[in-house]
């Protein structure tokens, strides 16, 4: 691809003038925060000549849009990945070498957006980058927070949460288009009128409050195709005509309100992952970025169509979980009371328009707001989800006749509560999980009834990540020495072809170079680690490493177990031969998830004993990254020899991080838990290392009331050490309260909660050895290099562009997109 602006000249030029005009001063006497500016607008620029072009050709083909309803996009930073998508990262490190300035530094100035928590956020964030890159129409719809992920600071060994103030120094990406703004309502009642001009019943909403949502637009650069895409997130303001008309009325207390309402309404991303807090704020996020959306989607659609009846033609509502999940209710008031189309209209419409992903099935996930607090803050989309409600029950009835129970199990409203996920089955033609155990999981535990009444609308879409971040940027070394491999670079755009590489698995040379790339990855890491953390470590030990957002299903705490069950092993045995290993954990807890935090604490306290015990001559270490995100992840992974995927079988729906693991050379130690067992299948149980109850096991267990932890906890002396260990102090200073609610939640039943549930000690010999396997595994040092190898070899299927492809195919059904630009001067 050929774009003048990055030619080196012109674009030096570029920077120099933005210098100059952005802040009267000259690249040399500029901050590398204004040297970042600079070089963004430069780049802007060029991405706007392809994003008008991408517009105009939109213009013209008309293709059919999918709008990516998400309360999350983690994107990360930007300016790296956009010059990758551009294909000018080589020529404008060169321009800016010339200048003096290291691009590397510039790219370090940039905030991480982290407008999203973890697993979901990043999946939608890929998937932007896979539709621009695929050719096709795409809107990512959201909010823009003020205030994404929260900065975590360790002071003492515990998380300590600072705000992220993202936009502080501006975002050069991003347009305010004021325009675009719709107005969003909130609460009052509804006014049930007689029109007899058109022999209808009218709906009015009176007495309410109102934002000003106003989008702001960044660009989503597709890989080498000139595609830009748009993922628009929704800022709020007060109505100030509205508000002056309140002053008229001498309502002033309303109009403040109307001004808090819109400042405190996108304030703040709530930072919790796999668990719903039924948090009133979150519901009117919810809706706000929902109606603003849908109200603009269709407009859009009215702009070039005319009748309404075939917008499921053009228009598609994908719900990233049940959180937009308001935009069936939405849509169908806009259709009803806007466009006055009749009801079986206006379902039928819409039915055909919105599809829901599932994520979790975990239990404490589940949206179900109370009925009271959602009808008065959405009087009219509740009366409307009464009705698909009422009808919805007839049904059923009509399906399960005398079978209450199936209507008690299945409604939307019932005890007081809506329950999203069913309003998004019921509503959506498509229902998918998003690895293939997930998507069994739904059909045949969680979602059984759902999928025995309407079994059409199921089917799975196993995740994928994006090797234009994970590989190409976060990985440059091996993304070269790929490309070298396989004698072309079309795998950044057809990942299926690594399987090329599995030609080298038995050649030395090829062998060597690869962990030699590793090796210097692990360097890399080594500094960051010391920089940051202060510690030590050795690129020559075992890179273990979890990093993942913090959670009990997750295990860290069987990690961390097992780390002080080695420790334990060492000093018992001196003599014994062991292995080096460096245990790398990075994890988030939610602000208010009292336990996970513990588990933080946890493993900095063995950190602070093992790192310091002088006498175990450096064979382990254990280092607790600060503040993961995605901009040191793509260090992480890129520097990782084993990657921890050892969730409680059936909890983990599928994770990604396990796939960008293995796409840098990781081979999986890990559960049969979601995107695993596909991850196994395609690399082979030898260059896996698999441990653990399956999920059926889990299932079974929980369905017969849990298991008893106690007697594993007697009857194995290593287990109990560690369990006691937890209590008597070696890892709190002689206090032996600190660690007292870990050591209760693993041997005793409490309140609702059964001991060990997520079978920490059940899985913990099976983990222990599995780790001893990894152990001898890594000493044979050419069979090491060979798994990691077939790894990044066999990752071919977990390529976000696969699972887009298939959204397309089966649910979508998008209209491929070619934007024509001039290239007369290639
Ligand atoms: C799964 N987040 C991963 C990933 O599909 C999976 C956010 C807000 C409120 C409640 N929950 C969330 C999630 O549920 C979430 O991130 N789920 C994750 O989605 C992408 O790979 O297994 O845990």
């Amino acid at each position: 691809m050929y774009n003048p602006r990055f030619e080196k000249k012109a674009f030096k030029k570029e920077v120099e003038h933005n210098v100059k005009t952005l802040y009267r001063k000259t690249v040399d006497e500029a901050t590398p925060q204004q040297l970042f500016q600079a070089v963004s607008f430069a780049v802007k620029e060029a991405i706007i000549d392809d994003w008008i072009a991408t517009q105009n050709q939109f213009k013209k083909d008309d293709p059919k849009t999918v709008y990516y309803m998400s309360m999350e996009f983690l994107m990360g930073r930007a300016l790296g990945n956009n010059l990758i998508n551009m294909t000018a990262y080589r020529e404008v490190k060169e321009a800016l070498d010339e200048m003096g300035i290291d691009l590397n530094a510039i790219e370090d100035q940039e905030p991480d957006p982290a407008l999203g928590n973890g697993g979901l956020g990043r999946l939608a964030a890929c998937f932007l980058d896979s539709l621009a890159t695929l050719g096709y129409a795409a809107y990512g719809c959201g909010i823009r927070y003020r205030y994404g992920m929260f900065k975590q600071k360790i002071e003492n060994g515990y998380q300590v949460e600072t705000p992220d103030n993202w936009l502080k120094d501006g975002n050069p990406f991003e347009l305010r288009r004021e325009e675009y703004a719709k107005e969003v309502r909130f609460g009052g009642n509804i006014r049930v009128e007689y029109d007899d001009a058109t022999n209808r019943t009218k709906f009015v909403q009176e007495n309410y409050e109102s934002v000003l949502a106003i989008p702001y637009d960044m660009p989503i650069v597709g890989y080498g195709n000139h595609h830009v895409n748009t993922l628009r997130i929704w800022d709020a303001q007060a109505i100030t005509d509205f508000q002056l008309e309140s002053f008229d009325r001498g309502d002033y207390h309303k109009a403040v309100e109307q001004e808090n309402l819109a400042k405190t309404i996108v304030e703040v991303l709530y930072p919790n992952d796999n668990h719903y807090a039924g948090k009133e704020l979150r519901l009117k996020q919810q809706y706000f970025f929902v109606s603003a959306s849908i109200q603009a989607a269709v407009a859009k659609y009215k702009r070039t169509h005319d009748d309404i009846h075939k917008l499921p033609e053009k228009v598609l509502f994908q719900m990233n979980d049940t959180h937009p999940t308001v935009a069936v209710a939405e849509l169908m008031r806009i259709l009803l009371d806007e466009e006055g189309l009749g009801w079986n209209e206006a379902w039928d419409i819409t039915t055909k328009c919105c599809a829901y992903t599932n994520h979790t099935i975990m239990a404490e996930a589940l949206e179900k707001w109370p009925i009271d607090l959602f009808s008065k803050l959405l009087p009219r989309v509740y009366q409307i989800i009464q009705e698909i409600d009422r009808r919805f029950i007839i049904q059923v009835r009509e399906m399960y006749p005398g079978n209450e129970e199936k209507v008690k199990k299945m409604a939307i409203l019932y005890n007081g509560q809506v329950r999203m996920a069913h309003l998004a089955i019921v509503a959506g033609f498509s229902v998918n999980g998003v690895a293939r155990l997930h998507t069994e999981i739904l059909k045949h535990q969680e979602l059984k009834d759902f999928y025995e009444m309407m079994p059409e609308k199921f089917n799975n879409k196993t995740n994928g990540i994006t090797q234009r971040r994970f590989l190409m940027h976060g990985n440059p070394l091996l993304a070269d020495w790929v490309t070298e491999k396989l004698g072309t670079k079309d795998w950044i755009t057809d990942l299926s072809l690594m399987s090329g590489l599995k030609e080298y698995a038995d050649d030395s040379k090829a062998l060597a170079e690869f962990m030699d790339i590793k090796y210097k990855n692990k360097e890399r890491l080594a500094d960051y680690i010391l920089k940051h953390n202060g510690i030590e470590v050795d690129p020559r030990s075992i890179f273990d490493v979890q990093v993942k957002r913090l959670h009990e299903y997750k295990r860290q705490l069987l990690n961390i177990l097992h780390v002080m069950y080695l420790y334990n092993q060492i000093k018992e045995h001196p003599e014994m031969s062991f292995y080096p290993r460096t245990f790398i954990f990075g994890a988030k807890a939610s602000a208010g998830y009292i336990r996970a935090k513990e588990i933080i604490k946890l493993i900095n306290s063995v950190a602070d004993v093992v790192n310091n015990d002088r006498s175990i001559n450096g064979k382990l270490k254990v280092v607790f990254i600060e503040d993961y995100r995605v901009s040191n992840a793509e260090i992480i992974f890129a520097a990782a020899d084993v990657s921890e995927q050892i969730s409680t079988a059936s909890k983990e729906a599928s994770g990604t991080g396990n796939m960008k693991f293995m796409l840098n050379g990781a081979p999986t130690l890990g559960t049969m838990d979601g995107a695993n067992v596909e991850i196994v299948e395609e690399v082979g149980a030898d260059n896996a290392f698999i441990f653990g109850l399956s999920s059926e096991e889990v299932i079974n267990y929980e369905n017969y009331g849990g298991y008893h932890p106690q007697d594993i906890y007697h009857n194995d002396p290593d287990i109990k050490k560690v369990v006691d260990q937890l209590v008597d102090g070696t890892y709190s200073h002689g206090d032996t309260e600190m660690y007292r609610d870990l050591y209760n939640s693993l041997l005793m039943n409490q309140g609702g909660s059964k001991a060990d549930m997520y079978f920490i000690l059940k899985d913990f010999r099976s983990y222990a050895e599995a780790q001893k396997k990894v152990e001898e595994a890594y000493k044979d040092k050419e069979g090491w290099a060979r798994k990691a190898l077939l790894n990044t070899a066999c990752c071919g299927k977990f390529t976000s562009d696969r699972t887009i492809q298939e959204y397309v195919d089966d649910i979508w059904h998008l209209d491929k997109i070619q934007v024509e630009v001039d290239e007369t001067e290639e």
